[in-house]
């Protein structure tokens, strides 16, 4: 007994002590990444010098950039197949799913650890593995055999009673713990579940729960592997990668959260947040101009039976669109053989591809001032590819009624509930998956105009003078406001100067042009609220900034993975020690740190911030082991471990 998540942390740990909020080292077993971080990842292990990776099992997917609107896309798949190929990777080619879908169909394992260059990396938890989404430089740390660095993080205890009634779903169970937690409650936190109600849900329905658990801001999020796990592995074919890992019981937790399955009702995030939940009860009636079911959280074959079986001898509303993306290329085939497509195609629903799609704005964009209902996990402001839009999130089951009566109504309305069972036998075909060749040697890396070279890492200077404040803004910032996705400027994520023009374009277009003129006087500084770069492992979001000369923020709190992905690019987070100095601090305001490389060097805090416009110190701190302080100093990770 006791709590998975330490048992395998232990297990896994090589440096440090387990203790809440001590550092420790672990040893990653294997990796994944997609296409959208994975150029970056790759561009930085090619940099490390390595030959060959050094996990049990590294996996490329391609799952974000498939619209291939030119020559852009289409370069970064050719680059990642040969990367894969020349150092031992396997490669998902594009087409074959969503990465976190097609990972935990074919790869995850009960007792591993993984880190994935994706925040929502914590889907196969849903297998009782530490799932752990960073960013794409700690994943080629890992890939070369580096360990994986975290704060011993606090273990809650979910503890699930009960069984969940007829049309509430594994998206209602996370959406109910967003309504409690909202999107900060989780951070510094492993969520693990346990209790009677688990062996009430299959593998992709923990994974739903798991996947979407990232909202909450949490490390990670773990389910026990027991007889349902081994049976979802048995469907694989890969009964013999199970082992049982027994849950945890009560007195295992730091702290316990009870959810009674049976109480839980529908439930909708409504726009902008994931943790803006109520119940659908309250939204009747609102009429839905689309609706798209798919995502990383809502696209298993349970997922897609339902709804075939939901939408039989049904058409959507006229004034409703509907798409449907399968996660991946496994779900496809079964919905196509068993019939379940045929019913969806009949309804009116356009099939897209098994891939991100719409969820990360790379097409199917509603048209202006629009009410759409998605099965996925994230809603922020402009990420549907229009503005003006406003995204509900809800399970598939709410998506089909919406599609079907043309606005949120109660989906008992649909009838029966359709019960799944899984088939007796699935298809399994991994031919889309390519197996590296033995020997990398002679594989030759394919480099499209598209893959651009990273820039350097300049190490810290002692004194910074002259930094001009380049933005200034609130609380719950994501990594999407900061550094927007969507068909337009997802293909450039090879690209470090081109992407870097789109940077906060969302918030202030002309944070560009502001950035580059500041960066000529000797940098700029970016302030902030709470929770500053939630969302989102993109380390974009931190290289692009310190490309345009950023070089450190200060904020009231930062969210795990952005603030290791500004240690990485040698950008300095620091936080106020009084928040009320956000106050004190305008933007165009010129601030100056005498001796910040010794104090960082020596531990040393609080440091003062000189606010010259304003002729006002300020006293900032950080949260940054020795490590990390000596990764900043050295300018960035990749500087320091070329060291
Ligand atoms: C997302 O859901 O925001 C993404 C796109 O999958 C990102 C990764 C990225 O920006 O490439 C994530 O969740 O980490
Ligand atoms: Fe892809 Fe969306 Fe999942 Fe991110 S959240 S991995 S964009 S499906």
């Amino acid at each position: 007994m006791g709590s998975i998540a330490k048992k395998i942390l232990q297990e896994h740990m090589v440096e440090g002590v387990f203790e809440v909020g001590k550092e420790i080292g672990i040893k990653i077993d294997q990796t994944m990444t997609q296409d959208a971080t994975g150029t970056m990842a790759y561009l930085q292990f090619e940099a490390m010098k390595m030959d060959r990776v050094k996990t049990e099992l590294s996996v490329s997917i391609v799952d974000h950039n498939t619209i291939q609107a030119d020559f852009k896309n289409p370069d970064d798949h050719r680059y990642l197949q040969s990367v894969a190929a020349k150092f031992g990777i396997k490669f998902s080619r594009p087409g074959n799913g969503i990465c976190h879908q097609v990972f935990l169909e074919r790869f995850a394992r009960p007792g591993k650890t993984l880190v994935g260059s994706d925040s929502h990396t914590p889907t196969a938890g849903g297998m009782g593995q530490i799932a752990i989404g960073v960013g794409g430089l700690d994943v080629a740390v890992a890939m070369g055999g580096g360990l994986f660095y975290l704060k011993t993080p606090t273990i809650v205890g979910i503890k699930l009673t009960g069984q969940l009634t007829d049309y509430v779903t594994a998206k209602d169970v996370i959406l109910e713990l967003l309504r409690r937690v909202n999107v900060k409650g989780g951070r510094g936190k492993i969520l693990e579940y346990f209790g009677p109600g688990v062996k009430t849900l299959s593998v992709p329905e923990r994974a739903t729960i798991t996947n979407m658990g990232a909202e909450t801001g949490a490390t990670t999020s773990i389910f026990p592997s027991d007889e349902i796990t081994k049976s979802f592995l048995k469907l694989e074919k890969r009964e013999d990668q199970w082992v049982e890992i027994p849950e945890g019981t009560e007195g295992d937790y730091d702290e316990i959260i009870e959810i009674d399955l049976s109480t839980v009702e529908p439930l909708v995030a409504k726009p902008h947040s994931p943790g803006n939940v109520v119940p659908i009860s309250e939204l009747y009636g609102m009429k839905v101009d689309q609706v798209a079911i798919g995502s990383c959280t809502n696209s298993s074959l349970k997922d897609l039976e339902t709804v075939g079986a939901l939408l039989k001898g049904r058409k959507i509303a006229p004034h409703t669109v509907l798409a449907i993306a399968p996660g991946s290329r496994q779900v496809l085939e079964q919905i196509a053989n068993d019939g379940a497509l045929g019913h969806i195609v009949s309804a009116g629903a356009r099939i897209l591809e098994s891939a991100c799609g719409p969820c990360i704005g790379m097409g199917f964009a509603p048209k202006t001032d629009a009410t759409v209902v998605r099965t996925f996990n994230r809603n922020f402001y402009g990420r549907t590819g229009n503005k003006s839009a406003n995204a509900y999130l809800v399970s598939p089951e709410v998506a089909v009624a919406a599609a079907v009566y043309g606005e949120i109504t109660d989906p008992k309305k649909l009838g029966p509930y359709p019960a799944f069972t899984f088939p007796e036998e699935i298809h399994i075909d991994d031919s889309m998956i390519l197996e590296p060749p033995a020997d990398g040697k002679d594989v030759e890396i394919i480099r499209g105009p598209n893959i651009a070279p990273l820039p350097p890492f300049e190490p810290l200077p002692e004194d910074f003078n002259n930094i001009e404040v380049v933005i200034k803004v609130e609380d719950d910032i994501t990594t999407d406001h900061i550094m927007p996705a969507g068909a337009k400027i997802l293909p450039l994520r090879s690209n470090l100067p081109e992407i870097s023009k789109y940077v906060f374009e969302q918030v202030d277009p002309e944070f560009y042009n502001r950035a580059l003129a500041a960066k000529e006087q000797g940098g700029g500084a970016i302030i902030a609220g709470d929770n500053y770069g939630q969302g989102s492992s993109r380390e974009h979001a931190a290289l692009a900034p310190m490309y345009l000369g950023v070089k450190f923020k200060i904020t009231k709190s930062f969210a795990r993975i952005h603030r290791d992905n500004l240690i990485n690019s040698g950008i300095v987070p620091l936080t106020f020690v009084n928040p009320a100095d956000y106050d004190a601090i305008a933007q165009g305001d010129k601030l100056s740190i005498k001796g910040l490389a010794s104090a960082l060097k020596a531990g040393t805090t609080p440091i003062i911030v000189r606010n010259d416009t304003q002729n006002k110190d300020i006293q900032v701190t950080y949260d940054m082991s020795e490590r990390d302080r000596q990764i900043v100093i050295a300018g960035g990770k990749l500087n320091y471990v070329s060291m």
